[in-house]
């Protein structure tokens, strides 16, 4: 991580945890919003205008805070408007690096070798992880913001004058209820997964694993119709960029391996729906999604990427 703008060795892949072995997630830093007009959006500074071009997505495919940010652009039709750059899967010793694995971009604006020299360009005492998805503005060459639920509620809104608005994926109706459900689905699934694989006790890893499994029983029960609510939002892309993870990656690198999602037909049935909205597919990658999360040294030792699992492979392929 970044300590005052410099990179500290004794970087952990596990991140921080409390007293009792339980896996605890940094907050993000840069909170500032891009807005229709540019004026200061609900955390932040302003001078964020929603132009053309002006801004660039940085993310990793293995990480469904960065899908997030990738479905929400693709289903606002934004790919015009916001390029990405997709860094390698593979964390370093310097965290996310630039360039070199198939399907991964070099940096085409400064040429940087690692996402840390973009956070101490906008900051240069920044301290914290250099995290992905990163938003950045090459107008003002900052950091708009590094955190995926603002960034999913900007893109949703901010572009309204150069695109359609629709689909709303905050729509004013349900967005008490959106705001519930996600945070449910954060706390016990979305980073209930992250809680097992990287606990440090056995008490703390088994509670995470029933909250993970408690909470996909309850949406097992609750998916009676397309989505979680009469029609898509948010909390679909949130639940979704879990779910597709799961199987190939989680259920074995995490040890949340109770059950499947293959194992749940509704949820099966939901995940591939959505993946077969127009533009979700595009944002997933099945390889980098196993070469990241099996390259993590303190959980898998040796590297080895498992093989399968077939039932997934097969999925996207007939998706493609
Ligand atoms: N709050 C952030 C979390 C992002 C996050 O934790 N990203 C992970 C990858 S999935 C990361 O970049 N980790 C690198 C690190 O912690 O050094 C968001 O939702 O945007």
């Amino acid at each position: 991580m970044l300590v005052n703008g410099k990179w500290t060795d004794n970087w952990q892949p596990v991140q921080a945890k409390d007293d009792q072995g339980r896996f605890i997630r940094q907050t993000s830093s840069f909170r500032n919003w891009i807005t229709p007009d540019g004026s200061p959006g609900p955390t932040g500074s302003g001078g964020f205008k929603a132009e053309a071009g002006r801004y660039r997505l940085y993310v990793a495919l293995i990480c469904p805070w960065a899908s997030r940010t990738l479905i929400a652009r693709k289903l606002k039709g934004l790919e015009n408007l916001i390029p990405v750059t997709v860094l390698n899967p593979v964390l370093t010793d310097q965290g996310w690096a630039f360039g070199g694995y198939p399907g991964a971009d070099t940096d085409p604006l400064f040429g940087a070798r690692h996402m840390h020299d973009l956070y101490t360009r906008a900051d240069p005492t920044y301290t914290g992880r250099a995290t992905v998805p990163a938003l950045w503005d090459t107008k003002t060459n900052t950091m708009v913001s590094n955190e995926s639920a603002d960034i999913v509620r900007m893109f949703n809104t901010a572009f309204a004058d150069l695109v359609p608005a629709t689909p709303d994926l905050y729509p004013a109706d349900l967005r008490d209820q959106i705001d519930a459900l996600n945070d449910d689905i954060y706390g016990s699934l979305n980073n209930g997964v992250y809680k097992a694989g990287f606990a440090s006790t056995q008490a703390a890893y088994e509670e995470a694993v029933a909250g993970v499994f408690a909470t996909l029983d309850r949406l097992e029960d609750r998916l009676t119709g397309d989505y979680l609510f009469d029609r898509f939002t948010e909390t679909d892309i949130r639940l979704f960029v879990t779910l597709i993870r799961f199987d190939a990656a989680y259920h074995g690198i995490f040890k949340t391996n109770r059950k499947r999602i293959a194992d749940y037909p509704r949820l099966s049935a939901y995940m591939e729906r959505v993946l077969r909205l127009p533009g979700v597919r595009d944002t997933v990658n099945l390889d980098h999604i196993k070469a990241g999360y099996y390259s993590i040294k303190a959980l898998n030792p040796t590297g080895i990427v498992p093989v399968g699992p077939d039932h997934v492979t097969a999925l996207l392929r007939s998706t493609l």
